[in-house]
């Protein structure tokens, strides 16, 4: 549909091991509205998402199940996650499945090439591996345990023992890129965001990187290894190629070249794969790197990491039953600063849901569409002679709407929201200075009335163009209110980056009442 610039952007692909949390919605969300707006902005969008299936913690979980682990993966995947895609209105262009055949055979291609280049070579390997992980932790990663792991050395992450490898593998020449990935974190300072994220990442390369052991042979869960059969490939290896085999890596060089570089959104726990040895893999193979690699915070819950291994995990359709898909966006994109962490409470979710869409925006416009059809009998009216009141409110949307954009641009959901909001609130304080309902009275201000009530219907028309990428029902459901498809086409085709462009409404349009955009809630403690 686009010829726009390309927007691709993935998140990473989610373990199948168990059933999605909101840590996982948080993720696709944020992926989800920066690609909505993208797409609207006429770029040529491309949203990845998909699921890591192979390793020892799948093949565990399956065997715990009495299951193979593709009969595991099959079943989450069916049950869960793509379920999970539905519930939060994720509207991702693919899915992939690290077990799907055009992964798994590209996976092969990329490794032979390396192997071929004198990337790979054999070696002997014993070391301390975190199987919730997936991962060889390095020393600064492990610690002693207390309670009944006492005297045992754990994972910092998971508090779970560490199980002692000793294995022939094939090792990656990783410290062969050590001095090429400095450089390219200091060429291209956003490469990695936020800031915090990107010193982390230099000061972890400086200690200076080991080679990467990328095979295993005590268990045959996994691709095999194109050289060797006794082997299969390491699960994160394999996992990070997933963003070059779903956009035609090894067999669809139109699409490839149309797609990547990608624009990566992960969590900060798994910044470290993305940030070193993701580029070094495809500094190796002689593919251009990801345009940036963003890190987001992570959720806590009581303050701590939410997780369901720890038992704080939340099931996004806990949220979802009582609030609804759009607040769930909303309240996940507008209360967490996008690169920090952020704590999670029902009360501030209810708090925030009541006071900015309920009462700030769902109840604004449907006063305002109330009014017009009270006054104008369902049309909206022409306005007259313009005050600087009006002319403010027009400057505010205009400015909400560059400044929101450039948000975006920047990965600042937050911020862009915050923009957003002004037009809510300034709408509010218009609509309460402005007293339509007292001009309605006065036959003399009948002009007035209809500039007051044009200035707040176009400021909706603003509103629901913004807002579509986050609250994509709602917006639907005031577009419709606001008859705007006739005048000037579905809200999805509404070019984001010219939404505060003032007047776009055409007086004389046809509204209609709008229903209750965000119920109010019963708090049931
Ligand atoms: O790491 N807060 O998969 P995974 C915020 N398969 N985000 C959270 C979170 C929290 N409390 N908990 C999880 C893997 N996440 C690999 C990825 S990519 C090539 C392979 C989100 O199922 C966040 O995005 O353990 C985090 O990075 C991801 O889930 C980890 O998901």
């Amino acid at each position: 549909m686009s010829n726009g610039s390309p927007f691709f952007i993935t998140t990473p692909i989610f373990y199948v091991n168990d059933v999605p949390h909101i840590g996982h919605a948080y993720t696709e969300v944020a992926a989800d509205v920066l690609a909505r707006w993208h797409r609207q902005a006429g770029d040529d969008t491309w949203l990845l998402t998909g699921t890591d299936e192979h390793g020892q913690k799948i093949l565990r979980t399956a065997t715990a199940n009495g299951v193979t682990p593709r009969e595991w993966a099959d079943k989450l995947v069916e049950e869960a996650w793509l379920p999970m895609l539905k519930t939060l209105d994720i509207r991702n262009d693919d899915f992939i499945r690290t077990t799907d055949d055009r992964h798994g055979k590209n996976v092969k291609k990329f490794l032979q090439h390396l192997y071929d280049g004198g990337h790979i070579y054999a070696g002997e390997f014993e070391a301390l591996y975190c199987v919730g992980c997936e991962e060889f932790k390095p020393d600064s990663e492990i610690v002693m345990g207390t309670g009944e792991y006492e005297g045992v050395k754990v994972c910092a992450i998971h508090s779970k023992p560490l199980e002692l490898l000793q294995e022939k593998n094939y090792f990656f020449r990783m410290s062969d890129f050590q001095d090429r990935l400095l450089a390219l974190y200091e060429e291209r300072p956003d490469f990695i965001q936020p800031a915090s994220a990107r010193n982390e990442v230099i000061a972890f390369v400086q200690q200076g990187l080991k080679d990467l052991s990328i095979s295993r042979s005590s268990f045959d869960w996994g691709i095999t290894i194109p050289w060797d059969s006794t082997h299969v490939t390491y699960v994160w290896f394999d996992a990070l190629l997933n963003y070059i085999t779903a956009v035609g890596y090894g067999e669809n060089e139109e699409e490839f070249s149309r797609r990547w570089p990608a624009r990566h959104i992960v969590g900060k726990d798994i910044l470290r794969f993305h940030a070193v040895i993701w580029p070094a893999m495809l500094m190796a193979a002689g593919i251009e790197v990801p345009k940036s690699v963003f890190a987001h915070g992570w959720l806590l819950v009581g303050g701590e990491k939410m997780s369901k291994s720890k038992l704080t995990g939340i099931a996004p359709n806990e949220i979802t039953d009582t609030f609804g898909s759009d607040a769930f966006r909303y309240y996940f994109s507008r209360a967490i600063s996008f690169g920090q962490d952020g704590s999670f409470s029902w009360e501030d979710l209810n708090a925030r849901y009541h006071a900015e869409l309920a009462n700030g925006f769902g109840n604004l416009a449907s006063r305002v569409l109330a009014m017009n059809a009270r006054y104008y009998s369902g049309s909206i009216p022409s306005p007259g002679t313009i005050t600087d009141a009006d002319r403010e409110i027009q400057s505010i949307a205009e400015r909400a709407a560059i400044e929101a954009n450039k948000a975006i641009e920047a990965f600042q959901i937050h911020e862009a929201l915050a923009h957003v909001w002004t037009v809510v609130d300034a709408l509010n304080g218009y609509i309460t200075d402005q007293e339509p309902w007292a001009l309605a009275k006065d036959e003399s201000a009948r002009e007035r009335l209809g500039t007051v009530l044009y200035t707040a219907t176009e400021g909706l028309r603003v509103l629901a163009v913004l807002l579509s990428p986050v609250i994509p029902r709602a917006t639907e459901k005031l577009w419709a209110a606001l008859n705007a498809e006739s005048a000037l086409g579905a809200l999805v085709e509404q070019n984001i980056r010219n939404a505060g462009i003032w007047g776009q409404l055409p007086p004389g349009n046809p509204v209609e009442a709008l229903e209750v955009l965000f119920p109010r809630v019963e708090s049931s403690s």
